[in-house]
């Protein structure tokens, strides 16, 4: 047996409480290396009496799943159900040859059954010492099923002309303002209504000096560029009317170089009292105030003597262990969901927010209201901030970046089927349900032109998206296919000329949002993938069963095993289609097929 692959971790991502009763339970071995894996688990506390009146742990052995295959490794699963919903656990292996107990202190070899009970004594074992419903992960219902969509305020739609920016000129940039505005997207709504779209996520609205508004300068006030506070409570007010929930992005990571609280530091130094609302090395703070083009001026990469955003002078990061701060920032998240009902926060740089100010943000939001959303933006793997007490779901870049490498060619179909596969294998279920799904945003290229504007290839990325466990989002003008390259072009005006919008690709976006609502399968949290020359899974939840077939290259050839072959409903055009050897799909050619079980 190769123990060096072999791996297990109670309380994470291998072992954790999908809800009140039920542990999901996953141990990694390496690949083929078992044949069978069986779970020794019971109640610590449970013993009886055996047959010469001796105590014996009761306990019971089940099978586990082999759930999932990567390059290196197999991963095992098994959902179990502790009646006193607490647990002790241990792994038994069976090489084929030799047995082995694993164990939270080390595994070893067992030559024979009865020396598991002499031998290996419950401090050996795993421990889940209690499932307590307060530690569980609380997402609130609706996210699940939720169709974002995210705007870019200023570029979306102005209810007027209030800006001598021509609507759509390039290039675009990060301080000059088009005009964008609240009641700009209250007009949209039905436009977003008829897409599909049941909840918006707005990028930050308050006062700030630039086009982006990540430089908060006042958190209570909406920037008047966009309207007044009345004008999104309207927003919010509009929007559930018509089932469209509205997050906001909370900037808590840093402020603007304008607010009052820098302002003031830089005017008095140490003697601000809010010195330590940031972390100054030393006064007096580096002033690099902002020229028009919101560019620090006499700011050339010197170091700076203080903490901020990347190396971003006008960004100074808050300390949000200082009494003043966390009230300050603490006060905004509960105004802006008590006064205006908004239905969850994206946390801006979530990753370097303090874990102990991100469990004080989800308190204060849920204390306000109890299905208010926790959204984070964490780039890379973020267990650590997904345990059910900081986020209840991250801007899901994980799996983004194999569908974005895959599609660019830039990745191997089998890299792409293991990347996927370790991070299903290691994604809680109660997260990757609740997961933001994304092809694209305000910070990457945008999806088409990431595809060479070629709108097959987006089609791909859509379906992928959409056929993926989590919410998918769809960053403002994908669904008519705008293209943009990095930031700040790929914040363009909203194109709302229809001759300017690839209105077929806008159809096939709400076909894709009404097929998921309509198919529990497409929200199924794992892709069984299938030996094929192409792209090919199913997916499968209760009666509901899809075939997928994605080609991501040239015409050709598909080769398919003989198991799926057969006559199947394409869910796109509704007509029937047969499942055969010798299928021919186009170039960059998709099928989404329904088999009903
Ligand atoms: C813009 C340009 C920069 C330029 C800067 C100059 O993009 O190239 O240097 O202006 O001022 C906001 C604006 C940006 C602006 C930025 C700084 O939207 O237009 O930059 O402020 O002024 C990392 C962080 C992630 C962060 C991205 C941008 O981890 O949290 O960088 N994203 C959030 C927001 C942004 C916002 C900010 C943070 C700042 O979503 O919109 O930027 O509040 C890899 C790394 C990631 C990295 C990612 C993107 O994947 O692993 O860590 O994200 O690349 O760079």
């Amino acid at each position: 047996m190769n123990k060096s692959a072999l791996w297990h971790q109670a309380k994470s991502e291998y072992a954790y409480a999908y809800d009140k009763e039920t542990l999901h339970i996953v141990l990694r071995t390496a690949k083929n290396d078992i044949d069978t894996v069986q779970i020794i688990h019971g109640d610590p506390f449970n013993w009886v009496g055996d047959k010469n009146g001796l105590p014996h742990w009761k306990n019971q052995i089940e099978i586990m799943e082999k759930r999932y295959q990567s390059d290196l490794f197999d991963y095992y699963f098994i959902a179990i159900k502790p009646p006193y919903l607490r647990t002790k656990y241990a792994f038994l292996l069976h090489d084929g040859k030799d047995k082995y107990l694993f164990g939270a202190r080390q595994s070893r070899l067992i030559s024979k059954d009865n020396e598991l009970y002499e031998t290996f004594d419950l401090s050996e074992y795993f421990n889940f010492p209690y499932l307590n419903h307060e530690d569980l992960h609380n997402t609130p219902s609706w996210v699940k099923d939720t169709i974002w969509y995210q705007i870019f305020p200023d570029r979306f739609y102005a209810d007027q002309k209030n800006s001598n920016l021509t609507w759509g000129k390039l290039p675009v940039t990060n301080h000059e303002l088009y005009g964008g505005n609240l009641k700009g997207i209250i007009e949209k709504l039905p436009y977003l209504q008829e897409l599909g779209i049941t909840g918006i996520y707005c990028t930050p609205l308050f006062k700030s000096p630039s086009a982006h508004k990540y430089d908060t300068t006042d958190y209570f006030l909406i920037d008047p560029q966009f309207g007044t506070n009345e004008d999104f409570k309207n927003l919010v007010i509009q929007a559930h009317k018509r089932n469209i929930k509205v997050m906001l992005d909370g900037v808590f990571n840093h402020c603007g170089y304008d607010h009052p609280f820098f302002q003031d530091v830089i005017k008095n130094g140490e003697k601000s009292k809010y010195k330590d609302c940031f972390y100054i090395d030393e006064f007096p703070v580096v002033n690099f105030p902002l020229n028009k083009h919101q560019k620090p001026i006499n700011y050339h990469g010197q170091k700076l003597n203080l903490k901020t955003f990347a190396f971003t002078p006008y960004m100074p990061k808050w300390n949000t262990s200082n009494p003043i701060t966390s009230k300050h920032l603490l006060d905004v998240i509960k105004y802006w969901i008590t006064e205006f009902d908004i239905d969850g926060w994206r946390l801006d740089v979530s990753n370097e927010i303090s874990h102990d100010f991100l469990r004080q943000i989800k308190k204060v939001s849920r204390d306000a209201k109890k299905d208010t959303f926790i959204l984070g933006e964490n780039w890379d793997s973020s267990i650590p901030w997904l345990q059910g007490d900081q986020l209840d779901s991250v801007m899901n870049y994980d799996l983004s970046y194999p569908i974005w490498k895959y599609l660019e060619h830039k990745m191997d179909i089998n890299t792409f089927k293991d990347m996927v596969t370790n991070y299903l294998a290691k994604t809680p279920k109660n997260v990757m349900e609740n997961m933001f799904n994304l092809v694209g945003c305000h910070d990457t290229v945008r999806i088409k032109r990431r595809l060479n504007d070629d709108n097959r290839r987006m089609k791909l990325s859509y379906v992928l998206m959409f056929l993926s466990s989590g919410a998918p989002n769809i960053y403002y003008g994908d669904e008519i296919g705008m293209t943009g390259e990095h930031d700040p072009d790929n914040r363009r005006c909203m194109l709302w000329d229809k001759k300017d919008q690839d209105l077929e690709f806008k159809t096939f976006t709400s076909s894709l949002i009404s097929l998921r609502n309509h198919h529990p399968s497409f929200k199924a949290y794992d892709y069984h993938f299938i030996d094929s020359n192409i792209l090919a899974f199913t997916k499968e939840d209760k009666k509901d069963s899809i075939l997928v077939l994605i080609n991501n290259g040239d015409k050709t050839e598909i080769s398919l095993p003989k198991e799926v072959f057969g006559t199947y409903k394409n869910l796109i055009n509704l007509e029937s289609i047969d499942i055969h050897d010798k299928m021919i799909l186009e170039t960059y050619g998709f099928l989404i097929l329904s088999k009903e079980v």
